[in-house]
């Protein structure tokens, strides 16, 4: 199904022969295979998923749209494959080549000319942003981990324990639970750490009056989630409880109008202004969200620079925040899904007040 529209993209398209797909989730999302290396090449009739042994007994079993090829001498066989369809320009996937590996390959398809302008990558990200019932699915699954999650750090946290501590036991309880992995990094920060937006987890000891902010998600069946919650240890101030509200007033304003065929930059703007008449307009420096799937970050994203229009079926995280540097951060961030007439919030743990944990 999926591999027909990349088909007809090349054949719709007058100025390319092939496509060659080298991205890791590519791959996937074309050939519903998971293969850690290997190359999708399409033509304006067929599919090819090379494979080396490692994977070739699998795809052969599980991939049904294209001909499997077993990898014994890619250069060889790559070179065949272009000459045995007649492609004379070769549209390449350029998520995840990098110079060298370019070269190699522009090398090896010669005369045979690879294009690298990105438009096979515009359509697969246009693709992409469009869910289907499944990835929805497994989206959901693996936002109510996190959703599990969260609970368990409300009751696991404590005065004394590290942040890296806190963001291990949080990871072995979500892989206990059925994650497959982590979906980036953990974010897990406290007291005067909150304040960098990405900061990353160390040593430092969390403390009565600590503000704790975490981000974090996970991949269930490939498709990431993305959460993030503050709350504070024993006691919080009315500053902390103003700058709770007044994001999370930007982040509820701004899922009440996400809708299909609204400018994404509307939606960026509507959650700005909020923060901005609050008086932190300097202090809201990232984008309001992204969306995600089988990657953590994927298009279209809320910013101001957006010239994307929201859809039925594409998925965005909302995500405001507000930092004093060297004090305080506060980020909440939901994942939502656009639906025919609104957008489905499926983030489900509680945000409604800055929680202060006793
Ligand atoms: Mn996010």
């Amino acid at each position: 199904m999926r591999i027909e529209s990349l088909i007809n993209f090349v054949k719709e398209n007058n100025e390319i022969d092939a496509g060659l797909i080298f991205g890791t989730n590519n791959r996937f999302y074309f050939s519903d295979a998971s293969t850690s290396e290997g190359l999708l090449f399409t033509d304006s009739k067929s599919a090819y998923l090379l494979v080396d042994s490692r994977y070739f007994e699998y795809c052969k079993n599980t991939v049904k749209d294209c001909e499997v090829i077993l990898v014994t001498d890619l250069q060889k066989q790559l070179k065949d494959l272009v000459e045995y369809c007649n492609c004379k320009k070769i549209a390449v996937d350029i998520s995840e080549i990098d110079v060298a590996q370019f070269e190699y390959f522009r090398t090896i398809i010669k005369p045979a000319q690879l294009l690298s302008d990105g438009t096979l990558n515009d359509f697969i990200l246009k693709t992409r942003a469009i869910k289907d019932a499944k990835e929805l699915k497994n989206i959901e699954e693996s936002q109510k981990l996190l959703d599990l999650g969260y609970e368990y750090i409300l009751k696991t946290v404590k005065t004394g324990i590290t942040e890296t501590e806190l963001s291990f036991k949080l990871f072995v309880f979500l892989k206990e639970h059925g994650a497959q992995d982590a979906s980036f990094d953990f974010i897990v920060l406290s007291g005067e750490n909150t304040s960098k937006p990405h900061g990353m987890p160390g040593k430092r000891e969390i403390k009565y009056g600590d503000l704790i902010l975490l981000d974090f998600g996970v991949k269930v069946n490939g498709y990431c989630s993305d959460m993030t919650r503050t709350f504070a240890i024993g006691e919080a101030t009315t500053q902390q409880k103003e700058i709770y509200n007044l994001v999370l007033s930007a982040q509820e304003s701004a899922i009440k109008q996400l809708k299909p065929e609204g400018p994404c930059k509307e939606i960026d703007k509507i959650a700005r202004d909020i923060i901005k008449k609050g008086g932190f307009e300097a202090e809201f420096g990232h984008s309001l969200g992204h969306s995600l799937g089988l990657n953590i970050h994927e298009n279209p994203i809320l910013s101001p620079k957006s010239d994307d229009v929201t859809k039925p079926n594409m998925v965005f995280t909302v995500e405001p925040g507000i930092y004093l540097t060297g004090k305080f951060g506060i980020r909440i961030e939901d994942t939502v899904f656009v639906t025919q007439n609104g957008c489905k919030n499926i983030t489900k743990s509680p945000k409604s007040e800055l929680l202060i944990v006793k």
